[in-house]
Protein backbone atom coordinates (compact mmCIF):
# COMPACT_ATOMS: atom_id res chain seq x y z
CA UNK A 1 0.00 0.00 0.00
CA UNK A 2 1.51 3.04 -0.87
CA UNK A 3 -0.54 6.52 0.75
CA UNK A 4 -0.07 10.00 -0.01
CA UNK A 5 -1.06 12.00 3.10
CA UNK A 6 -0.93 15.75 3.14
CA UNK A 7 -0.32 17.77 5.99
CA UNK A 8 1.74 14.57 8.09
CA UNK A 9 3.92 17.04 10.04
CA UNK A 10 0.80 18.74 11.71
CA UNK A 11 -0.70 17.66 14.91
CA UNK A 12 -3.45 15.01 13.55
CA UNK A 13 -1.56 13.91 10.30
CA UNK A 14 2.12 12.86 12.14
CA UNK A 15 -0.04 10.76 14.48
CA UNK A 16 -1.50 9.06 11.76
CA UNK A 17 1.81 8.41 9.86
CA UNK A 18 3.82 7.24 13.03
CA UNK A 19 0.76 4.77 13.66
CA UNK A 20 1.46 3.64 10.06
CA UNK A 21 4.87 3.05 10.12
CA UNK A 22 4.74 1.67 13.62
CA UNK A 23 2.08 -0.95 11.45
CA UNK A 24 -0.50 -0.24 14.16
CA UNK A 25 -3.41 -0.91 11.89
CA UNK A 26 -3.62 -4.17 10.43
CA UNK A 27 -1.85 -4.52 7.20
CA UNK A 28 -0.04 -1.68 7.01
CA UNK A 29 3.58 -3.24 7.62
CA UNK A 30 4.82 -2.39 4.95
CA UNK A 31 3.12 0.08 3.73
CA UNK A 32 4.83 3.27 2.43
CA UNK A 33 3.99 6.94 3.21
CA UNK A 34 4.53 10.21 1.13
CA UNK A 35 4.43 13.29 3.04
CA UNK A 36 3.42 16.77 1.41
CA UNK A 37 3.51 19.34 3.91
CA UNK A 38 4.41 22.62 3.74
CA UNK A 39 5.77 23.41 7.06
CA UNK A 40 3.65 26.15 8.25
CA UNK A 41 4.24 27.25 11.76
CA UNK A 42 2.02 24.48 12.86
CA UNK A 43 4.31 22.10 10.59
CA UNK A 44 7.32 19.96 12.61
CA UNK A 45 9.07 17.61 11.64
CA UNK A 46 10.29 16.64 15.55
CA UNK A 47 6.85 15.47 14.84
CA UNK A 48 7.73 12.95 12.34
CA UNK A 49 9.53 9.30 13.08
CA UNK A 50 12.47 8.55 11.15
CA UNK A 51 12.16 5.69 8.45
CA UNK A 52 14.24 6.20 5.14
CA UNK A 53 12.94 2.89 3.77
CA UNK A 54 8.97 3.47 4.14
CA UNK A 55 8.51 7.60 4.49
CA UNK A 56 9.37 9.80 1.91
CA UNK A 57 9.15 13.70 3.28
CA UNK A 58 8.47 16.31 0.33
CA UNK A 59 8.00 19.89 1.29
CA UNK A 60 5.42 21.91 -0.19
CA UNK A 61 2.24 23.46 -1.15
CA UNK A 62 -0.94 21.25 -1.98
CA UNK A 63 -1.81 24.27 -3.75
CA UNK A 64 0.85 23.38 -6.35
CA UNK A 65 -0.44 21.29 -8.92
CA UNK A 66 2.56 20.60 -10.65
CA UNK A 67 4.29 19.25 -7.87
CA UNK A 68 1.35 17.25 -6.63
CA UNK A 69 1.38 15.65 -9.87
CA UNK A 70 4.45 14.47 -9.86
CA UNK A 71 4.21 13.06 -6.83
CA UNK A 72 0.76 11.46 -6.84
CA UNK A 73 1.08 8.81 -9.54
CA UNK A 74 1.60 5.56 -8.45
CA UNK A 75 -0.21 6.00 -4.65
CA UNK A 76 -3.15 4.24 -3.97
CA UNK A 77 -4.48 6.37 -1.73
CA UNK A 78 -4.84 9.98 -0.65
CA UNK A 79 -5.20 11.02 2.80
CA UNK A 80 -5.97 14.56 3.45
CA UNK A 81 -5.15 16.56 6.27
CA UNK A 82 -3.30 19.46 5.32
CA UNK A 83 -4.96 22.82 6.62
CA UNK A 84 -5.03 25.95 8.25
CA UNK A 85 -6.55 24.79 11.26
CA UNK A 86 -7.16 27.32 13.80
CA UNK A 87 -10.64 29.64 14.22
CA UNK A 88 -9.07 32.25 15.74
CA UNK A 89 -6.65 32.62 12.81
CA UNK A 90 -9.16 32.59 10.38
CA UNK A 91 -11.09 35.34 12.18
CA UNK A 92 -7.50 38.06 12.29
CA UNK A 93 -6.75 36.42 8.46
CA UNK A 94 -8.83 34.46 6.19
CA UNK A 95 -7.09 34.62 3.00
CA UNK A 96 -4.60 31.81 3.83
CA UNK A 97 -8.23 29.15 5.08
CA UNK A 98 -9.81 29.92 1.28
CA UNK A 99 -6.37 29.19 -0.39
CA UNK A 100 -5.27 25.98 0.92
CA UNK A 101 -8.45 24.45 2.54
CA UNK A 102 -10.62 25.14 -0.70
CA UNK A 103 -8.16 25.74 -3.54
CA UNK A 104 -5.65 23.15 -1.79
CA UNK A 105 -8.55 20.37 -1.58
CA UNK A 106 -9.43 21.38 -5.26
CA UNK A 107 -5.90 20.54 -6.70
CA UNK A 108 -5.57 17.12 -4.94
CA UNK A 109 -8.95 16.42 -5.98
CA UNK A 110 -7.66 17.00 -9.86
CA UNK A 111 -4.58 15.06 -9.44
CA UNK A 112 -5.84 12.02 -7.84
CA UNK A 113 -8.38 11.91 -10.22
CA UNK A 114 -5.92 12.55 -13.37
CA UNK A 115 -3.47 10.20 -11.52
CA UNK A 116 -6.06 7.25 -11.00
CA UNK A 117 -5.59 7.33 -7.58
CA UNK A 118 -8.29 4.62 -5.89
CA UNK A 119 -9.37 6.45 -2.92
CA UNK A 120 -9.28 9.50 -1.22
CA UNK A 121 -10.15 10.37 2.57
CA UNK A 122 -10.93 14.13 3.45
CA UNK A 123 -10.19 15.17 7.02
CA UNK A 124 -12.77 17.85 7.77
CA UNK A 125 -14.63 18.79 11.07
CA UNK A 126 -17.73 19.04 12.91
CA UNK A 127 -17.33 22.93 12.76
CA UNK A 128 -19.19 22.39 9.18
CA UNK A 129 -22.36 21.98 10.71
CA UNK A 130 -22.59 25.28 12.86
CA UNK A 131 -23.41 25.10 16.67
CA UNK A 132 -26.01 23.06 17.99
CA UNK A 133 -28.21 24.22 21.64
CA UNK A 134 -29.69 20.33 22.35
CA UNK A 135 -28.99 16.75 20.46
CA UNK A 136 -26.21 15.78 18.02
CA UNK A 137 -25.85 16.20 14.19
CA UNK A 138 -26.07 13.06 12.02
CA UNK A 139 -24.35 13.25 8.75
CA UNK A 140 -27.00 14.44 6.93
CA UNK A 141 -27.45 17.35 8.74
CA UNK A 142 -27.27 20.75 6.69
CA UNK A 143 -24.08 22.91 6.43
CA UNK A 144 -24.19 26.25 8.42
CA UNK A 145 -20.55 26.84 9.32
CA UNK A 146 -19.79 30.16 11.50
CA UNK A 147 -16.31 30.51 11.04
CA UNK A 148 -14.40 31.53 8.31
CA UNK A 149 -12.22 28.84 8.98
CA UNK A 150 -15.99 26.58 9.10
CA UNK A 151 -16.45 27.84 5.72
CA UNK A 152 -13.71 26.96 4.06
CA UNK A 153 -14.09 23.33 5.52
CA UNK A 154 -17.58 23.15 4.70
CA UNK A 155 -16.43 24.25 0.64
CA UNK A 156 -13.68 21.55 0.66
CA UNK A 157 -16.43 18.76 1.82
CA UNK A 158 -18.88 19.99 -0.62
CA UNK A 159 -16.15 20.05 -3.74
CA UNK A 160 -15.25 16.09 -2.29
CA UNK A 161 -18.65 15.36 -2.72
CA UNK A 162 -18.77 16.77 -5.94
CA UNK A 163 -15.70 14.71 -7.78
CA UNK A 164 -17.31 12.13 -6.38
CA UNK A 165 -20.78 12.64 -8.04
CA UNK A 166 -19.15 14.26 -10.94
CA UNK A 167 -15.98 12.45 -11.78
CA UNK A 168 -16.75 9.07 -9.93
CA UNK A 169 -13.80 9.43 -7.46
CA UNK A 170 -13.92 6.90 -4.31
CA UNK A 171 -14.09 10.14 -1.76
CA UNK A 172 -14.74 9.70 1.93
CA UNK A 173 -14.97 12.31 4.54
CA UNK A 174 -14.89 12.55 8.28
CA UNK A 175 -16.06 14.45 10.47
CA UNK A 176 -14.43 14.64 13.62
CA UNK A 177 -15.28 16.49 17.52
CA UNK A 178 -12.12 18.52 18.96
CA UNK A 179 -8.77 16.10 19.11
CA UNK A 180 -6.57 16.52 21.82
CA UNK A 181 -2.79 14.79 22.40
CA UNK A 182 0.62 15.10 22.20
CA UNK A 183 2.33 17.44 19.79
CA UNK A 184 -0.44 19.66 19.54
CA UNK A 185 0.48 23.43 18.27
CA UNK A 186 0.07 25.78 21.87
CA UNK A 187 -2.51 27.85 20.01
CA UNK A 188 -5.42 25.72 20.65
CA UNK A 189 -7.26 25.58 24.12
CA UNK A 190 -5.81 22.06 25.49
CA UNK A 191 -1.81 22.74 24.62
CA UNK A 192 -1.84 26.60 25.06
CA UNK A 193 -3.61 26.35 28.69
CA UNK A 194 -0.96 23.59 29.99
CA UNK A 195 1.95 25.57 28.61
CA UNK A 196 1.05 28.58 29.73
CA UNK A 197 -0.03 27.13 33.53
CA UNK A 198 3.48 25.70 33.36
CA UNK A 199 5.19 28.31 32.66
CA UNK A 200 3.29 30.55 35.29
CA UNK A 201 1.20 32.02 33.09
CA UNK A 202 -2.71 32.72 33.30
CA UNK A 203 -5.25 31.35 30.99
CA UNK A 204 -7.83 33.39 29.46
CA UNK A 205 -11.22 31.53 29.16
CA UNK A 206 -12.65 33.48 26.25
CA UNK A 207 -16.40 34.69 27.49
CA UNK A 208 -18.26 32.90 29.84
CA UNK A 209 -16.40 29.68 29.74
CA UNK A 210 -19.72 27.87 29.15
CA UNK A 211 -19.14 27.17 25.40
CA UNK A 212 -18.87 23.11 24.81
CA UNK A 213 -16.58 21.13 22.97
CA UNK A 214 -16.82 16.85 22.58
CA UNK A 215 -13.55 15.81 22.73
CA UNK A 216 -11.49 13.06 21.14
CA UNK A 217 -8.22 11.53 21.70
CA UNK A 218 -5.61 12.00 18.39
CA UNK A 219 -5.15 8.15 18.63
CA UNK A 220 -9.02 7.27 17.81
CA UNK A 221 -9.21 9.73 15.38
CA UNK A 222 -6.62 8.45 13.26
CA UNK A 223 -7.86 4.77 13.80
CA UNK A 224 -11.11 5.94 12.67
CA UNK A 225 -9.44 7.60 9.66
CA UNK A 226 -7.98 4.27 8.78
CA UNK A 227 -10.83 2.46 9.20
CA UNK A 228 -12.85 4.90 6.70
CA UNK A 229 -10.03 4.63 4.47
CA UNK A 230 -9.90 0.81 3.92
CA UNK A 231 -13.79 0.12 5.20
CA UNK A 232 -15.62 3.07 4.42
CA UNK A 233 -17.81 3.83 1.30
CA UNK A 234 -16.74 6.21 -1.48
CA UNK A 235 -19.60 8.62 -1.62
CA UNK A 236 -20.15 8.81 2.34
CA UNK A 237 -19.27 11.22 5.14
CA UNK A 238 -18.97 9.41 8.50
CA UNK A 239 -19.05 11.72 11.94
CA UNK A 240 -15.88 10.98 14.19
CA UNK A 241 -17.24 12.12 17.77
CA UNK A 242 -15.30 11.43 21.22
CA UNK A 243 -18.41 11.47 23.21
CA UNK A 244 -17.16 13.12 26.23
CA UNK A 245 -18.68 17.01 26.33
CA UNK A 246 -17.41 19.10 28.35
CA UNK A 247 -17.75 23.10 29.32
CA UNK A 248 -14.78 25.46 28.54
CA UNK A 249 -14.73 26.26 32.27
CA UNK A 250 -15.19 22.19 33.22
CA UNK A 251 -12.11 21.56 30.83
CA UNK A 252 -9.96 24.43 32.61
CA UNK A 253 -11.13 23.25 35.55
CA UNK A 254 -9.54 19.75 35.12
CA UNK A 255 -6.41 21.31 33.67
CA UNK A 256 -5.37 23.42 36.42
CA UNK A 257 -6.44 20.00 38.85
CA UNK A 258 -3.81 18.34 36.36
CA UNK A 259 -1.04 21.03 37.19
CA UNK A 260 -1.76 21.24 40.78
CA UNK A 261 -2.76 25.52 40.24
CA UNK A 262 -5.53 26.96 41.48
CA UNK A 263 -8.33 29.21 40.10
CA UNK A 264 -7.19 32.19 40.55
CA UNK A 265 -5.00 31.50 37.12
CA UNK A 266 -8.18 32.18 35.09
CA UNK A 267 -7.89 35.57 33.77
CA UNK A 268 -11.81 35.96 31.70
CA UNK A 269 -11.25 37.92 28.27
CA UNK A 270 -13.19 38.54 25.88
CA UNK A 271 -15.25 36.10 23.43
CA UNK A 272 -14.13 35.15 20.09
CA UNK A 273 -16.09 36.71 17.45
CA UNK A 274 -19.12 34.42 16.19
CA UNK A 275 -18.39 31.90 18.80
CA UNK A 276 -20.12 28.33 18.63
CA UNK A 277 -21.55 27.17 21.43
CA UNK A 278 -21.82 23.73 21.53
CA UNK A 279 -20.20 20.96 19.40
CA UNK A 280 -22.09 17.54 19.58
CA UNK A 281 -21.41 14.80 16.89
CA UNK A 282 -23.98 11.81 16.69
CA UNK A 283 -21.38 8.72 15.81
CA UNK A 284 -23.95 6.07 15.16
CA UNK A 285 -23.21 5.73 11.45
CA UNK A 286 -19.34 4.92 12.25
CA UNK A 287 -20.11 3.13 15.11
CA UNK A 288 -22.60 0.45 13.78
CA UNK A 289 -21.11 0.39 9.82
CA UNK A 290 -17.51 0.11 10.50
CA UNK A 291 -17.32 -1.08 14.12
CA UNK A 292 -15.15 2.16 15.57
CA UNK A 293 -15.54 2.61 18.86
CA UNK A 294 -12.72 5.63 21.11
CA UNK A 295 -10.87 3.65 22.99
CA UNK A 296 -9.07 6.24 25.48
CA UNK A 297 -10.80 7.77 28.31
CA UNK A 298 -10.86 11.39 28.86
CA UNK A 299 -9.29 11.18 32.32
CA UNK A 300 -6.10 9.10 31.23
CA UNK A 301 -5.82 10.76 27.59
CA UNK A 302 -5.95 14.36 29.57
CA UNK A 303 -3.63 13.13 32.26
CA UNK A 304 -1.10 11.61 29.55
CA UNK A 305 -1.24 14.72 27.79
CA UNK A 306 -0.38 17.24 30.62
CA UNK A 307 2.66 14.59 31.71
CA UNK A 308 3.69 14.76 27.78
CA UNK A 309 4.05 18.58 27.90
CA UNK A 310 5.86 18.82 31.43
CA UNK A 311 8.38 16.50 29.77
CA UNK A 312 8.65 17.85 26.53
CA UNK A 313 9.51 21.73 27.09
CA UNK A 314 12.22 21.14 24.28
CA UNK A 315 9.46 20.73 21.86
CA UNK A 316 7.15 23.37 22.50
CA UNK A 317 9.23 26.31 24.27
CA UNK A 318 10.86 26.89 20.91
CA UNK A 319 7.54 27.12 18.38
CA UNK A 320 5.46 28.92 21.21
CA UNK A 321 8.36 31.44 21.30
CA UNK A 322 8.07 32.05 17.83
CA UNK A 323 4.76 32.43 17.75
CA UNK A 324 4.88 35.03 20.39
CA UNK A 325 7.67 37.05 18.29
CA UNK A 326 5.32 36.90 15.60
CA UNK A 327 2.43 38.03 17.29
CA UNK A 328 4.39 41.01 18.57
CA UNK A 329 5.47 42.33 15.21
CA UNK A 330 2.18 42.15 14.04
CA UNK A 331 1.05 44.37 16.25
CA UNK A 332 0.40 48.05 14.76
CA UNK A 333 3.19 50.08 15.71
CA UNK A 334 5.76 47.65 16.05
CA UNK A 335 6.96 47.47 12.70
CA UNK A 336 8.64 50.64 10.88
CA UNK A 337 6.64 51.59 7.34
CA UNK A 338 9.04 50.53 4.38
CA UNK A 339 10.60 47.65 6.78
P1 LIG B 1 -2.37 21.42 12.20
O1 LIG B 1 -2.59 22.87 12.03
O2 LIG B 1 -1.69 20.91 13.43
O3 LIG B 1 -1.53 20.85 10.96
C1 LIG B 1 -1.79 21.23 9.64
C2 LIG B 1 -0.62 20.77 8.78
O4 LIG B 1 -0.90 21.12 7.41
C3 LIG B 1 0.71 21.42 9.15
O5 LIG B 1 1.74 20.45 9.18
C4 LIG B 1 0.93 22.42 8.02
O6 LIG B 1 2.30 22.66 7.76
C5 LIG B 1 0.25 21.73 6.86
N1 LIG B 1 -0.18 22.67 5.81
C6 LIG B 1 -0.88 23.83 5.98
N2 LIG B 1 -1.06 24.43 4.79
C7 LIG B 1 -0.50 23.62 3.85
C8 LIG B 1 -0.38 23.69 2.44
N3 LIG B 1 -0.88 24.73 1.75
N4 LIG B 1 0.24 22.69 1.79
C9 LIG B 1 0.77 21.64 2.49
N5 LIG B 1 0.71 21.53 3.82
C10 LIG B 1 0.07 22.50 4.50
O7 LIG B 1 -3.81 20.77 12.04
P2 LIG B 1 -4.44 19.48 12.75
O8 LIG B 1 -5.02 19.90 14.03
O9 LIG B 1 -3.47 18.38 12.69
O10 LIG B 1 -5.66 19.19 11.77
C11 LIG B 1 -5.53 18.28 10.68
C12 LIG B 1 -6.84 18.23 9.94
O11 LIG B 1 -7.88 17.81 10.83
C13 LIG B 1 -7.29 19.57 9.37
O12 LIG B 1 -7.83 19.36 8.10
C14 LIG B 1 -8.34 20.07 10.35
O13 LIG B 1 -9.29 20.88 9.69
C15 LIG B 1 -8.95 18.76 10.80
N6 LIG B 1 -9.55 18.79 12.15
C16 LIG B 1 -8.79 19.11 13.25
C17 LIG B 1 -9.35 19.08 14.52
C18 LIG B 1 -8.58 19.41 15.76
O14 LIG B 1 -9.16 19.38 16.86
N7 LIG B 1 -7.28 19.70 15.68
C19 LIG B 1 -10.70 18.73 14.66
C20 LIG B 1 -11.45 18.44 13.53
C21 LIG B 1 -10.85 18.45 12.28
O1 LIG C 1 -7.40 30.84 24.57
C1 LIG C 1 -8.47 30.23 24.36
N1 LIG C 1 -9.50 30.39 25.25
C2 LIG C 1 -10.72 29.79 25.08
O2 LIG C 1 -11.62 29.96 25.91
C3 LIG C 1 -8.67 29.40 23.21
C4 LIG C 1 -7.56 29.21 22.20
C5 LIG C 1 -9.90 28.80 23.06
N2 LIG C 1 -10.90 28.99 23.95
C6 LIG C 1 -12.19 28.33 23.71
C7 LIG C 1 -12.79 28.54 22.34
C8 LIG C 1 -13.52 27.24 22.09
O3 LIG C 1 -14.82 27.30 22.67
O4 LIG C 1 -11.94 26.92 23.79
C9 LIG C 1 -12.71 26.19 22.84
C10 LIG C 1 -11.76 25.41 21.95
O5 LIG C 1 -11.05 26.35 21.15
P1 LIG C 1 -9.93 25.84 20.12
O6 LIG C 1 -8.96 24.98 20.84
O7 LIG C 1 -9.45 27.02 19.37
O8 LIG C 1 -10.77 24.84 19.19
P2 LIG C 1 -12.13 25.08 18.33
O9 LIG C 1 -12.34 26.50 18.02
O10 LIG C 1 -13.23 24.35 19.04
O11 LIG C 1 -11.72 24.30 16.98
C11 LIG C 1 -11.06 23.02 17.06
O12 LIG C 1 -11.93 21.96 16.86
C12 LIG C 1 -12.42 21.78 15.56
C13 LIG C 1 -9.90 22.95 16.06
O13 LIG C 1 -9.05 24.08 16.26
C14 LIG C 1 -10.37 22.88 14.65
O14 LIG C 1 -9.28 22.68 13.77
C15 LIG C 1 -11.32 21.76 14.52
O15 LIG C 1 -11.87 21.70 13.24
Amino acid sequence: MRLFVTGGAGFIGSHYVNAILAGRYPGTEDAHVTVLDKLTYAGNLDNLGFDPFRLTFVRGDICDEDLVMSLLPGHDAVVHFAAESHVDRSITGAAAFARTNVLGTQVLLDCARRAGVGRFVHVSTDEVYGSIDHTSWTESWPLSPNSPYAASKAASDLLVQAYHRTHGLATSVTRCSNNYGTHQFPEKIIPLFITNLLDGQDIPLYGDGMNVREWLHVSDHCRAVHLVLTHGAPGEIYNVGGGRELSNRELAERLLDGVGASWDRVRWVADRKGHDRRYSLDSTKIEKELGFAPEVPFERGLADTVRWYRDNRWWWEPVKKRAELEAAWQTPGRVRAGA
